[in-house]
């Protein structure tokens, strides 16, 4: 049976909950032939990537999925691409706010995602749920956990991406998007499904 690693979010910014380890923390452990290891993240620089990198360690995962909260998103949105760049708009939950700083001193620019993006995207629509890829993860936590693990793993049989996943509706503030727990659940679950692609 295949391995999967998949972290969510502590709250970060202010909020009480984060739909990412909402959603994460209510995924079956097995899901087709995938055997779900669950893992609650901090939204803090480098900790949360080294927790990641130790887990992964210890479990020799065949795919690494991490899934963080963007706020205002409408849909359930796979990452292309990570990049070498720490810029915060917020403190993170321990007080780091680093600006124009690499992720990596002296990595490349930019890593791909290596997860099929594209057939997640379309698993998650045949639900009928919102979704579509997204060429940004941002500059902040979500980032430096999706550039630290492509990095570590580059050229290795490990496969690594980042989902991102919207509000949840008690989060929304009038005319900002939000998705359903139930539906967050779903579409993630459609998401792995399509790791087999
Ligand atoms: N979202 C933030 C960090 C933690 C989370 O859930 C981000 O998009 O960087």
């Amino acid at each position: 049976m295949k391995k999967l690693l998949i972290t969510g979010f502590d709250p970060f910014g202010g909020e009480a909950i984060n739909p990412s380890w909402e959603a994460v923390r209510l995924l079956p452990d097995l899901i087709g032939g995938w055997q779900v290891t669950k893992l609650q993240i901090p939204t803090v620089f480098d900790r949360a990537a080294q927790l990641v990198l130790q887990q992964a360690e210890m479990l020799q995962p065949d795919v690494i999925l991490c899934v963080g909260q963007a706020g205002g998103r409408r849909g359930i949105t796979p990452e292309v691409v990570g990049i070498n760049l720490r810029e915060a708009n917020i403190p993170d939950n321990a007080g780091n706010a680093p600006q124009n700083a690499p992720v990596v001193s002296d990595g490349p620019a930019a890593y791909f995602s290596t997860v099929p993006v594209r057939a997640m995207v379309a698993a998650i629509r045949e639900l009928g749920l919102p979704a579509s890829l997204s060429y940004s993860a941002g500059a902040f936590v979500c980032n430096d956990v999706l550039y630290t693990l492509l990095h570590h793993h580059d050229r290795t049989q490990v496969k690594v991406g980042f989902i991102h996943v919207p509000y949840l509706p008690e989060q929304a503030k009038e005319n900002i998007p939000s998705l359903p727990l139930d539906r967050i659940v779903a579409g993630l679950t459609a998401a792995i499904t399509a790791l087999d692609s």
